[in-house]
C-alpha cells in the first residue's frame, strides 16, 4: 500500500466514525420521517402531503420576515383557486408532517416561521390566530413560551430548542418558512 492510500483510509474510516457518532438522534427522525408522502396534486418540487386535503413545502433558501413570509405564500403559491398561506397545524399528527418537511431540506433544525401569530393583547391575555382564518384550537410551545418579551414579540417560530417548539418573537426577524394550500 502507497503511504497515500493508507491516509486515505484512515480520513474515511475518521469521517465514518464521526458522521455515526453526530447523526444518532437525526437518523431518528429520518427513520420517522423515512414515510412522509409526497404531494402528487400540485406542481413544483418539495411539496408534502398534510393532513387530508392540504399540501406544505419548508422554503429554506429566503429568509424573510413574518409579513414578508406571509406574502411570499399568498402572492406567489396557489391550487385550483386556493391561495397558500403560512402553514396552519391542528394537530400533532399535522405537527409531525410539518416537522419533516423541515428536516429533509434542513436538518440543522433552524427556526422556521409558521402561521400563527398575536392579534389581540391586554393585560395577560393573549389571543392568536392562524394567517389562513382557520380556528387556533392546537399549541405546542416551548416551556415557559409564549412570553411576549418586551410586548415585542407577536408572531410565532418553530424549532425553538427542539423540532416542532413553538416559542414568540419579533416579527421583523428573518427565517424560512413553510407554506401549506388546500388541494
Ligand atoms: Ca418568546
Amino acid at each position: 500500500m502507497r503511504p497515500a492510500e493508507g491516509i486515505a483510509i484512515l480520513l474515511l474510516v475518521g469521517m465514518m466514525f464521526m458522521s455515526d457518532s453526530a447523526a444518532a438522534p437525526t437518523t431518528t427522525l429520518d427513520e420517522f420521517c423515512k414515510n412522509l408522502p409526497k404531494c402528487e396534486g400540485i406542481a413544483g418540487e418539495g411539496w408534502f402531503r398534510l393532513g387530508e386535503g392540504r399540501c406544505l413545502k419548508a422554503f429554506h433558501t429566503t429568509y424573510l420576515n413574518f409579513e414578508d413570509a406571509e406574502k411570499a405564500c399568498t402572492q406567489h403559491i396557489s391550487h385550483n383557486n386556493f391561495t397558500a398561506h403560512l402553514v396552519s397545524i391542528h394537530s400533532k399528527a399535522e405537527l409531525d408532517q410539518v416537522v419533516c418537511a423541515m428536516h429533509k431540506v434542513t436538518p440543522g433544525r433552524p427556526p422556521y416561521w409558521i402561521g400563527l401569530h398575536l392579534t389581540f393583547y391586554v393585560e395577560n391575555n393573549l389571543i392568536y390566530d392562524w394567517t389562513d382564518g382557520t380556528q387556533h384550537m392546537f399549541d405546542n410551545f416551548a416551556y415557559n413560551q409564549p412570553n411576549f418579551f418586551n410586548e415585542e414579540e407577536k408572531c410565532i417560530e418553530t424549532n425553538y430548542y427542539s423540532w416542532g417548539r413553538w416559542n414568540d418573537v419579533n416579527c421583523a426577524f428573518t427565517r424560512p418558512y413553510v407554506c401549506a394550500v388546500k388541494v
